[in-house]
């Protein structure tokens, strides 16, 4: 650890930019004045948002957990010694599983812990804990664009270029990505395609991201949210339809483009108009603005990019949409070119390690398939077990909370780096359900909204304060360096796996030194698509831009697909994508549409950021976006507490009136908790293929409070 008062270079603990940044412990006290300064970096380029500027508040909070906590026969949680919870735990897991089985015992975790934890949790669970239940919160953040990247190119690495390919661009396509709050100092790349006004935002919100479009910078699409399939098919028609294809790259590269092409026929544009509200002219024109910038692009000119948010791929048909993305790249000829290109902006600190080392239900480490021969024989041979120690494919996150505390379901569940009485869909069953539990043991360092609900709380360390890698959104391998010393009583989360293994007497290695488990990740991740075996921290401190393929003996891969895609074949494929019929009827009678989201201030479920002063006081409360016309429809008023209702329970927040919207649009950010929880609107339909839930478009009613105590008052008398 670095010396009070001397700067220690690492990253933020928060989104998947990662921004590089200085953080400095004060020379007297602990933590008390810490200091964060952005540093240069290509990703960042010195630059910070307001949640990593404020982030040194998370380290001195006086909310911080600092012993382990217990829940009594009298349901409060005390204070409590270690070495008896850790014995307990075991204990409790011993009988549960002896009475209901192994898989009656489950792990929750997350893409914000390091590679090592994450790789040590999925090991965790398959040879300490013996269950095949085992998932994650990537599942509500990246799994459609996953399955639409493995799908198309073989392999699933959110960006297989470097952020600073983009600078160069002259046509940037942003689908349902709100990057200008999401990742401010991101915006920094989007400047070359504004100058060229070639930003094109699709977005049923004029975000802080589609204002960037604003004076002649670009194009701004405000489809009615969950439409954008549609309206992907309409701008591939307008390419194929006027000619506009790369037939020679269709040739060389891809396979599937015949039907893909004949399914266009029917989506002229015209006709998505009147699904999506986006004119026809403005679907016409985005084509050919796209068309030019790849036309550009192919000749070693400024290229084309087309990228992809959670907007359009958090929906129960988000991995058909994306893939009806990646279709229209490949139609244009950009994926696996120098100078155009297509990708998805990874969320989570971690989103893209985390989602390669075994915490998935059907997943193994190095992004190996947990139901693959041979990819079990490798990983038993590095763990020293027998291939049959280890369990098969789990439950996708969605099902695995169904689960909870159903007969035959899971009676015990381990939460780690996840809020998921927050952020998870239809969030009041999932709290019965985390309600219902025979155990519930969470760790974290502050008590979250999931953890107030555990049996035992176990405090752990947190970023600033212990030492791993995270691979950031453009498949980079990072240090995050420990810079303050933790707080006594709190522990590192790899010291308690590896006690409660040796508790559990699990037949393999469970060490707490972070280069010990980053050695065997490495070594379990050789010959996998995301193989990390030339990477150790000698490396990383080195300071190589350690882009994953970096198999033993190479420099790394900073551009995937230049020669081939990931298939045997070498080539990608274009798949055909329709909208199920049910999905776009359901939408016909609607009423109001809820979009959910982010806002700058707050992260995720809001356990950090309703923490730090600063970002509390920007945005204390749950807002709800709404059209004034709409409002005025509904007899609403700024700031006036409304009721939002759903076919899956309610929430309340202050209207905030703003033409910004749609008027059959309304916004609410999921950060704030209980009454104000927008997943307590959100339901349980998932995408076929990805397991994703729907959380950008759910039917909703919106009431004032006082007309809806008014009509409650009616329904009580009749
Ligand atoms: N401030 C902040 N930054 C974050 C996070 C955070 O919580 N707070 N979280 C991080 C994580 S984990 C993630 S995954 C990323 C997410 O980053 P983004 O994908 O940028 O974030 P969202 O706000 O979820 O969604 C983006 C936009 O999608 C729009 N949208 C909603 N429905 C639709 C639709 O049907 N179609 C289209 N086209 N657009 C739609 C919303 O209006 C919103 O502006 O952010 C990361 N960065
Ligand atoms: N309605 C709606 N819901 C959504 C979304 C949406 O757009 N709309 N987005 C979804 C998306 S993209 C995501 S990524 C999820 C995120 O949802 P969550 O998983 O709830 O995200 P966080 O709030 O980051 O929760 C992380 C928790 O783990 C703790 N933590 C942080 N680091 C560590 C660590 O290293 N170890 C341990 N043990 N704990 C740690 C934090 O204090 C926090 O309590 O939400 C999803 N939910
Ligand atoms: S953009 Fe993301 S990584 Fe950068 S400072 Fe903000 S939260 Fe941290
Ligand atoms: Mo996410």
């Amino acid at each position: 650890m670095e010396q009070a008062g001397t700067g220690q270079q690492t990253h933020c603990p928060y989104c998947a930019l990662q921004c590089a940044m200085t953080v400095t412990a004060s020379s007297h006290g602990r933590n008390d004045g810490v200091t964060i300064t952005g540093r240069e970096f290509p990703t960042n380029r010195g630059g910070l948002c307001r949640k990593g500027w404020s982030a040194a508040d998370l380290l001195s909070h006086p909310d911080r957990l600092t012993a382990p906590l217990v829940r009594g026969a009298d349901g409060v949680l005390r204070e409590a010694e270690w070495d008896a919870v850790l014995h307990l735990i075991a204990d409790r897991v011993r009988s549960i599983q002896a009475e209901s089985g192994r898989d009656s015992v489950a792990v929750f975790g997350g893409g914000g812990l390091t590679n090592e934890k994450a790789y040590t949790l999925g090991k965790f669970a398959r040879l300490a804990l013996r269950t095949s239940r085992i998932d994650y919160n990537g599942r509500f953040c990246m799994s459609s664009a996953a399955a639409a990247g493995n799908r198309a190119f073989g392999v699933d690495r959110g960006l297989p270029f470097p952020l600073e390919d983009l600078d160069a661009a002259s046509v940037v396509l942003l689908l349902g990505s709100n990057t200008a709050d999401t990742m401010p100092p991101f915006v920094q790349h989007l400047r070359g395609a504004q100058a060229a006004a070639g930003l094109i935002v699709v977005d049923p919100r004029r975000s802080a991201t589609a204002r960037l479009t604003d004076q002649g910078k670009g194009v701004h699409l405000q489809p009615t949210p969950g439409t954008d399939l549609a309206l992907l098919l309409g701008l591939a028609h307008v390419v194929v339809a006027e000619g506009l294809e790369d037939r020679r790259y269709l040739a060389a590269r891809t396979s599937g483009y015949d039907d893909v092409a004949r399914g266009l026929a029917r989506w002229w544009p015209e006709r998505v108009q009147g699904i999506t509200g986006v004119p026809a002219a403005a679907i016409r024109a985005t084509a050919r603005l796209l068309a030019q910038g790849a036309r550009s692009g192919a000749q070693g000119g400024p290229g084309a990019y087309i990228l992809t948010g959670r907007g359009i791929e958090q929906h129960a048909d988000g991995t058909d949409t994306t893939t009806a993305a990646i279709n229209l790249a490949l139609l244009l000829g950009l994926p696996g070119t120098l100078h155009s290109g297509f990708g998805t902006l990874t969320g989570q600190g971690n989103g893209q390690g985390g989602r390669e080392h075994g915490q998935k239900a059907d997943q193994l480490p190095g992004y190996r398939k947990i139901t693959d021969p041979a990819a079990r024989a490798h990983v038993a041979a590095v763990w020293g077990v027998p291939e049959d120690a280890i369990p098969g494919p789990g439950l996708p996150a969605v099902e695995l909370l169904a689960s909870l505390g159903r007969p035959g379901g899971t009676r015990c569940l381990f939460v780690h780096g996840a809020n998921i009485a927050v952020s998870a869909p239809n969030a009041s069953t999932v709290i019965d359900g985390l309600r219902s539990l025979d155990l519930l043991v969470v760790s974290d360092f502050f008590l979250s909204e999931t953890a107030a609900l555990a049996d035992i709380v176990l405090p752990v360390l947190q970023w600033a304060e212990e030492e791993g890698t995270v691979t950031n959104l453009e498949g980079r391998v990072l240090r995050r360096r420990a810079a303050v010393a933790p707080p006594p009583g709190a522990r590192s989360e790899l010291w308690l796996m590896q006690e409660l293994a040796r508790l559990l007497e699990a037949p393999s290695l469970f060490s707490d030194d972070p280069a010990t488990m980053f050695d065997e990740l490495a070594r379990a991740s050789a010959g996998g698509i995301a193989d990390y075996s030339g990477l150790d921290y000698s490396v990383l401190e080195g300071g190589a831009a350690a882009y994953w393929p970096y198999p033993a003996g190479s420099t790394g891969t900073p551009r995937l697909f230049l020669d081939a895609f990931t298939h045997p074949t070498g080539r990608a494929v274009l798949v055909p994508v329709a909208p199920r019929s049910a999905a776009l009827d359901a939408r016909v009678p609607a009423p109001l549409l809820l979009a959910t989201g982010r806002l700058l201030e707050h992260y995720q479920s809001g356990t950090q950021t309703r923490r730090v002063t600063e970002l509390l006081a920007a945005q204390p409360a749950a807002r709800l976006q709404l059209h004034p016309a709409t409002a005025q429809d509904l007899g609403i008023a700024q700031d006036d507490p409304v009721v939002v209702t759903s076919a899956h329970g309610e929430a309340r927040a202050l209207a905030d009136l703003t033409a910004d919207i749609r008027q059959d649009t309304v916004f609410l950010a999921f950060h704030y908790a209980e009454a104000e929880s927008a997943n307590r609107l959100t339901g349980g339909a998932t995408d076929p293929v990805s397991g994703m839930p729907e959380f950008k478009t759910t039917p909703v009613r919106v009431a004032s409070l006082s007309t809806r105590a008014f009509t409650d008052q009616l329904e009580a008398i009749a």
